[in-house]
């Protein structure tokens, strides 16, 4: 019965033929659960990508244990053997010690749906090859954040089996003593609605929302013709603008509300002083905050601001004003924050001088020299005016972090190599140094590659594997994907897919970490709605935090099997460590999908065999 529920729905907007295929080739995965192919059972010891591959891009099976045979490729009955290879030699896995070998039929250019079949061993999860085979994936996983869309209910036409109410009208929100100030005293009420919930909670943290917003502004300026064509069966979804800005303006809209007319800061977060229950938003009741301004919030936000405003100018028909408000906006944070330059956020501190305590995410980040570096990089390319971009030093060191919440620096390299050719000259005098950066970083990426077990950029150190590595895993997709765009060098491009490989499935825990993709994908991430609503499947389109080497020690979670850093994950709600989804993870896995799926045709993946 479920099942048949989650087959009619059509949550992602998906084409009615592609649903029929979907109900089709779903039918098939039961039949052959029922009855195996050809005899085989379906083994863990095959890890691949379980949505599939390209005609003409490499497509790579790892097949773990003490195997030596052949290994085929046949029709998803096991009836037909239409292609057949060697094992590689066993490679051993760094991390955990274990044998892998590689079954690689990228010479296998057919379009269809095949199992990979080692005799003795079983067959892998059915997985299909063919043109567009990440786009319904790029659909579902910007999708995801409507899902998390705060101060709106989500009806069925829309949500599908996941409708539900709406949580949270934050039009009534406290101020925190810790953010008091003569015009806002404690106390008193704003109006801060919508927004999306941060993750498996229902927060609003700018400093989180500034790298997600960051991420999917970049992925509309670097693919504004794809994105265009991207259809997510949103509300908005008929109007002029594409649904990925129009999901981005139900965030950007928010955060405008998180600055103080007053003075412009930017209060760190919207908050519960505790976390809710397991509940459903609409059963939320605590009172919400505004804590403290930050450094951190100030900045990210000016850079969000900045380059939205340069997004938004080209529909201004559509927004009147909402470009000039938003650069206003990104010159009044930066204003504040040159006057606030040690206002960082430290909660602890915050707990011991203001009532109530407030224990939710903190956000805390000690270091704000790269948040200075992405903001004044963003409002100089907006507005032109050297004195941001003189404002700071481009290159304190010579790193080129791979981003994530505590660390934006990257992101500003990235937009400057994006608008190379439209610069002044004091920034255009940078432009080779920064482009050396960018490539010798995707370099270092991809180096080694063809050594590793599962043959994935991801996890080459066993450091890659922190809370929330599914992000890693796609920031270093799209630090390759920016190394394809400056060389157009496709073996950054067939680096970038690697990393999508591992989270849709190889990977040493057999997981596909997106929710409702793959045969076996995450079921049980801990996210309120999806733990509330009482429907067998997780709500979809959402990246689990994936392998977390520490994930035991930090959320206490019974389960846990294995203390093998590549392997730590539980699909288990209790695991927040592990199996938590947010913004920020979703983000760039939004931006990997769909790039790829932007470029697959120059690439020449897309090409069909003749
Ligand atoms: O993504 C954050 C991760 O880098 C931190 O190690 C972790 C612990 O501080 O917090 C993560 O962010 C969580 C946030 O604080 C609250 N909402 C859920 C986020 C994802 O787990």
């Amino acid at each position: 019965m479920q099942l048949q529920k989650r087959l009619v729905e059509n949550p992602n907007g998906l084409a009615n033929s592609s649903l029929h295929k979907a109900v089709i080739f779903s039918l098939l995965l039961i039949i052959l659960a029922i009855t195996g192919v050809n005899g085989q059972a379906v083994s863990e010891s095959i890890r691949l990508n379980q949505l599939g591959f390209y005609p003409n891009a490499p497509k790579i099976a790892i097949v773990l244990g003490d195997v030596s045979g052949p290994f085929q490729i046949t029709s998803a009955d096991g009836k037909k053997v239409l292609f057949s290879g060697a094992l590689s030699q066993p490679r051993q896995n760094a991390i955990s010690g274990k044998t892998a070998r590689t079954a690689d039929f990228s010479s296998f250019r057919s379009t269809g749906t095949f199992v990979v079949v080692v005799p003795g061993l079983g067959h892998s999860y059915p997985f299909s090859i063919r043109p567009n085979i990440h786009r319904n994936l790029a659909i579902g996983a910007l999708k995801g954040f409507y899902y998390q869309r705060a101060s709106i209910d989500l009806p069925e036409t829309y949500a599908g089996q996941w409708h539900r109410p709406a949580g949270h009208s934050d039009t009534r929100v406290l101020i925190h003593p810790s953010a008091a100030s003569a015009t806002r005293p404690e106390g008193t009420t704003i109006s801060s609605p919508i927004g999306w919930y941060d993750a498996g909670d229902y927060n609003k943290y700018i400093v989180n929302s500034g790298i997600t917003m960051g991420t999917l502004l970049s992925l509309y300026e670097d693919f504004p013709d794809f994105c265009r064509t991207v259809d997510t069966n949103i509300p908005e979804s008929k109007n002029n603008l594409p649904d990925l800005l129009d999901e981005s303006l139900w965030n950007l809209r928010w955060m405008l509300t998180m600055q103080d007319p007053a003075d412009g800061g930017v209060y760190h977060k919207l908050t519960n002083a505790r976390f809710d229950g397991m509940i459903m938003p609409n059963q939320a009741d605590k009172d919400r905050y505004v804590v403290q301004k930050s450094i951190t919030a100030a900045l990210d936000f000016a850079a969000v601001m900045a380059q939205a405003s340069r997004v938004l100018r080209r529909y201004n028909k559509e927004l009147p004003g909402l470009a000039d408000s938003c650069v206003t906006a990104a010159t009044r944070a930066w204003q504040w924050a040159k006057q606030n330059p040690n206002a960082r956020y430290d909660q602890t501190a915050m707990n011991k001088q203001f009532e109530p305590d407030v224990v939710t995410g903190g956000y805390e980040d000690r270091d704000a020299t790269d948040e200075w570096i992405w903001a004044a990089a963003e409002l100089y390319l907006t507005t032109k005016e050297d004195a941001y971009y003189t404002a700071v030093s481009l290159f304190p060191d010579e790193k080129t972090p791979l981003p994530s919440w505590p660390q934006v620096r990257t992101l500003a390299y990235y937009s400057l190599a994006r608008f190379a050719n439209d610069l002044t000259p004091i920034a255009q005098k940078d432009i080779p140094q920064l482009k050396k950066r960018l490539i010798q970083f995707a370099d270092q990426l991809r180096q080694d590659v063809d050594k590793q077990a599962y043959q994935t950029v991801m996890g080459k150190s066993a450091s890659d594997y922190i809370w929330g590595s599914s992000a890693v895993a796609s920031n270093q997709g799209i630090a390759l994907i920016q190394a394809y765009r400056l060389t157009n060098d496709r073996a950054y491009l067939d680096a970038a897919l690697t990393n999508l490989d591992y989270l849709l499935g190889r990977n040493a825990t057999g997981y596909s970490f997106v929710t409702g993709f793959g045969s076996k994908s995450t079921m049980h991430p801990h996210h309120r709605p999806s733990v509330a609503d009482g429907i067998e499947a997780p709500v979809p389109g959402l990246l689990s935090g994936g392998t977390n080497a520490n994930a035991a020690r930090q959320d206490k979670c019974a389960g846990y099997t294995t203390t093998v850093a590549d392997e730590v994950y539980l699909d288990d709600a209790c695991s927040y460590a592990s199996n938590e989804i947010a913004i920020n993870w979703n983000a760039p896995l939004v931006y990997l999908a769909t790039a790829l799926e932007a470029l697959q045709r120059k690439a020449n993946y897309s090409a069909l065999q003749k």
